[in-house]
């Protein structure tokens, strides 16, 4: 019965005003102390910014790396992204990898172009990880700043399965580990040694975000990456260490980046960007 209460209680609180009256969402913060919007399904008017965006003729590049055997995931996650991310805009893919000859030749609709980029790789897996920021960052001042007004930065173990468009786009913007969404600061998996350059105190700490997606203009990508390049260890702690700091102007809610791992959420209906599943030892073996 208490169960059936809630559900009532939800439909009635929730989904019915979202749905017959617009009326925006109480269930889940959308806006930050800092007065940064959190972007959650129902919050936004796709019609409005799509017109707002094309006027300016925006450009948008992905940038992806694909190393080693991660290449097997490349094909997927342009496919979808072929379908549900940035649909109608001017897209540029930029793909890193240590071997070209293993991309396949894809099909891109009108306006969207992909780059392959050869690069070497790295035995330790924190290289792999973190050159990417250094690639990154490197690649903003030489092309980058010259093609496209802003970047979106993801792992390549994903999928697109909803919709993905420019309301995630602000000057710097990260999202919010769907591990963590629900948890006390105190839990979040932050560098807690004091000497590190990742280090963030156990009372600091907005939202705990994941490494696998972050972007904004050029400018603002380039100091995000310029500063986790000179991590040792572990980029996701660098990048947390960075938006405690430099807060982001825009937080994507876990919509934007779902682990089936953590299973399903009623605050998350759909889930545009999801990880896939891999056999870890696998995939990460040479
Ligand atoms: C090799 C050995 C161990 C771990 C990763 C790799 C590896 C990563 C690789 O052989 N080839 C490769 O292209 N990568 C790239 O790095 C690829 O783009 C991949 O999506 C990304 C991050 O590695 P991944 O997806 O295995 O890490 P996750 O899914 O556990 O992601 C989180 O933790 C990472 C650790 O640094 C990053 O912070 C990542 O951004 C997080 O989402
Ligand atoms: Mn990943």
């Amino acid at each position: 019965l208490s169960f059936f209460c809630a559900f009532l209680t939800f439909l009635f609180a929730f989904l019915l005003p979202l749905f017959f009256f617009h009326l925006p969402r109480t269930d889940v913060m959308m806006v930050t102390p800092w007065l940064a919007p959190i972007v959650w399904n129902g919050t936004f008017d796709i019609d409005i910014l799509n017109a707002q965006f094309h006027k300016r003729d925006v450009h948008i590049g992905l940038t992806v790396f694909a190393l080693k055997k991660y290449t097997v995931f490349l094909e997927n996650f342009i496919e979808t992204a072929e379908k549900y991310f940035m649909v109608g805009h001017k897209v540029h893919y930029y793909v890193f990898t240590d071997r070209p000859q293993d991309i396949p030749s894809l099909s891109l609709a009108e306006g969207r172009t992909l780059d392959v980029t050869e690069v070497t790789s790295y035995k330790r897996w924190q290289d792999v990880t973190m050159r990417r920021m250094q690639i990154i960052s490197e690649n903003c001042l030489q092309r980058f700043i010259f093609e496209v007004d802003y970047l979106v930065c993801a792992d390549v173990d994903m999928i697109f399965s909803d919709h993905v468009g420019v309301e995630i786009l602000s000057d710097v913007f990260a999202a919010i580990h769907p591990g963590f969404f629900q948890a006390n600061r105190k839990k979040f998996t932050n560098e807690r040694r004091p000497r590190s350059h990742g280090f963030i105190p156990k009372d600091e700490g907005d939202y705990y975000y994941t490494g696998c997606y972050f972007g904004g203009t050029v400018e603002e990508v380039y100091k995000v990456a310029s500063f986790c390049h000179n991590a040792l260890w572990h980029d996701e702690s660098y990048l947390n260490r960075y938006f405690l700091y430099y807060k982001p102007t825009k937080v994507l809610s876990p919509e934007y980046v779902w682990n089936n791992y953590y299973g399903s959420s009623v605050y998350v209906p759909s889930k545009r960007f999801v990880h896939v599943e891999k056999d870890y030892v696998r995939i990460r073996s040479d």
